[in-house]
């Protein structure tokens, strides 16, 4: 029988993922190819693309082992034919088929092409995640607002996670109340596992530099790790260490600490060196035996079998449109300080920084920081969209873009968030101790001292007054604003328009 080629791409690399279990191991091919197509879609950060090639190399010698056949192009193989498809259109030449078993990828920009390829490609529903496209279909019809929530309730039903019979243990379903405390004066975790790099690092690390230099971010130091051993470890590292004390700070940020309590576990996840299931389940273990509290462990397990299905869920639902949108017309050109041009505020400079060492920031740096700037200041939420896709190892578009083009910048209209992620530097304040490094003031509302973020908040709420003046969730805020005297009024939006003008004269603010 002729043989079939079996595709496996950077971001599958789990030896069950449907096209290897449909395959048969005594005659079809594994097709596993480094390209530039994929590795310059966006200009993706280096350690991304180290961590990906790095781990590709490693599962294809572990599929090999296991008794596969399999066809591994190198990006500097001379016969590389630089896309995905041209590298099966190639083995398909070579071996006589023109059948292609393939996982469902996590961009539509694959799927397409995978699609048109002129070759017979069977697409197999990708299983790594707790709902199916069916399910999320089935849980959005009829709904006229599709809440997080109340799809979260329904995978810890599904999944039996924390669950006493029908009910939530502890008789809550979130311990957001107990959770969310401003950033803490000493933080005693010292951060995710680091990992020594080994030979086929190396390589792959040579390679990326020779490659990639252009690209935005340190390849160097390189810790990440790279296979299914050290993806393990770096989370039982972080059950033991941090997992505790993750709801408590979970939305602070330090200047002088980057992860926290976080996991630092998404991009272990993302490639499928991890799985959404074993990962919930060992914190749950670690609150059954009294090694973890129950709002922290809720909390951590809310974020994977809630929001992140749920983004997954939305992105399959809504389309490839879903990219394209921008429900607030905003259309100004990504600021040069996301590309490491220098800024005065400190806390998106500390964020960048961060981003460009480490190709990881926690979430609140990127929804309330980052985010936050870019949505205030009017930029173009493709842009945003992009560069969130560029810059973390962490970022594949399945869980990208929703994130990013939903809940951070409200672009699609409000699928995702009932309100826009918007906040004045006061949060910031609060959560942080970046403001007292910084050469604006959080406390200042006008003047040339006055953080953005002061200025810009209202600016947004009011540029956007017919949209969202209606919306019970900011009816607050613009009370606040009907309130001020005219005169104030006047200085803040006049400052905001100032400090606009600045920045799109690429002046340094
Ligand atoms: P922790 O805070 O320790 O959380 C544990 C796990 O929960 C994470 O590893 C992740 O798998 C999951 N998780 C938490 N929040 C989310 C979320 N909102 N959506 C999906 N999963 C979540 N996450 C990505 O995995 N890839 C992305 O490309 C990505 N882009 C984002 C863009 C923006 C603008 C925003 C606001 C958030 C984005 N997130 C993304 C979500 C979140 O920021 C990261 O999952 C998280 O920071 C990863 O770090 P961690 O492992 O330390 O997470
Ligand atoms: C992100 C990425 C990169 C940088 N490089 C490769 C690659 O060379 N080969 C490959 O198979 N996959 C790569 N990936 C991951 C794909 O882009 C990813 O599978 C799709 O974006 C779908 O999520
Ligand atoms: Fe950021 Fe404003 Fe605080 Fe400076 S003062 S760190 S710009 S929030």
């Amino acid at each position: 029988m002729v043989a079939r080629l079996v595709l496996v791409l950077g971001d599958q690399l789990t030896p069950s993922v449907p096209a290897l279990s449909a395959a048969d191991k005594s005659r079809d091919l594994v097709v596993m190819a480094e390209v530039m197509d994929e590795a310059s879609s966006v200009s993706h950060h280096p350690k991304k693309i180290a961590l990906i090639f790095a781990a590709m190399r490693k599962f294809a010698r572990s599929l090999e082992q296991d008794g596969w056949r399999v066809a591994y192009t190198r990006l500097d193989d001379p016969q590389n034919a630089g896309s995905i498809v041209g590298e099966l259109l190639r083995h398909a030449e070579r071996e006589g088929t023109t059948e292609v078993l393939v996982t469902e990828p996590g961009e539509w920009r694959l799927i397409a092409a995978l699609q048109e390829a002129p070759l017979m490609v069977e697409m197999l529903e990708d299983n790594r995640f707790i709902a199916s496209h069916a399910e999320f279909e089935r849980w959005a019809e009829g709904r006229k607002a599709l809440r997080m929530e109340y799809f979260y309730r329904e995978m810890r039903r599904k999944t039996d996670l924390l669950m006493d019979g029908g009910e939530p243990v502890g008789g809550k379903w979130n311990f957001d109340h107990d959770n969310r405390k401003p950033a803490p004066d000493a933080v005693n975790h010292t951060g995710p596992l680091s990992f020594e790099s080994d030979a086929t690092v190396e390589d792959v690390l040579t390679l990326v530099q020779e490659r990639f230099a252009d690209h935005f971010g340190d390849l160097r130091p390189f810790t990440l790790a790279t296979d299914r051993a050290g993806a393990l470890r770096a989370l039982d590292h972080f059950i033991a260490h941090a997992l505790p004390f993750f709801g408590d700070y979970q939305d602070a940020m330090l200047d002088g600490n980057r992860y926290l309590y976080h996991a630092v576990i998404s991009p272990y996840l993302n490639i499928g060196l991890l799985g959404p299931l074993e990962v919930c389940r060992a914190a749950q273990a670690a609150w059954q035996d009294g090694r973890a509290p129950l709002n922290a462990v809720e909390g951590f397990i809310r974020q994977i079998i809630g929001w992140r299905e749920y983004v997954r869920g939305i992105y399959f639902l809504k389309g490839p449109d879903y990219l394209g949108g921008n429900a607030l017309g905003q259309n100004r050109a990504l600021p040069g300080f996301y590309w490491g041009a220098p800024t005065r505020m400190r806390c998106v400079s500390r964020a960048v920084e961060q981003t460009r060492q480490d190709a990881y920031a926690h979430h609140i740096q990127r929804l309330m920081v980052t985010g936050n700037f870019a949505l205030l200041a009017g930029v173009d939420p493709h842009q945003v969209h992009e560069w969130y896709l560029a810059v973390y190892a962490d970022a594949f578009e399945w869980v990208e873009a929703p994130n990013t083009i939903g809940m951070s910048q409200f672009a699609d209209g409000g699928v995702i968030a009932s309100k826009p992620y918007v906040s004045s530097g006061a949060y910031i304040n609060r959560m942080s101790d970046y403001c007292r490094k910084c050469s604006y003031s959080a406390s200042a509302k006008t003047g040339d001292k006055a953080c953005p973020f002061n200025l810009l908040y209202w600016d947004f709420l009011i540029r956007h007054r017919d949209r969202f003046a209606n919306n019970p969730r900011m009816a607050q805020m613009y009370r606040t604003w009907d309130r001020m005297d005219d005169t104030r009024r006047d200085a803040v939006l006049r400052d905001a328009g100032r400090f606009l003008k600045r920045l799109d004269q690429g002046e340094i603010v």
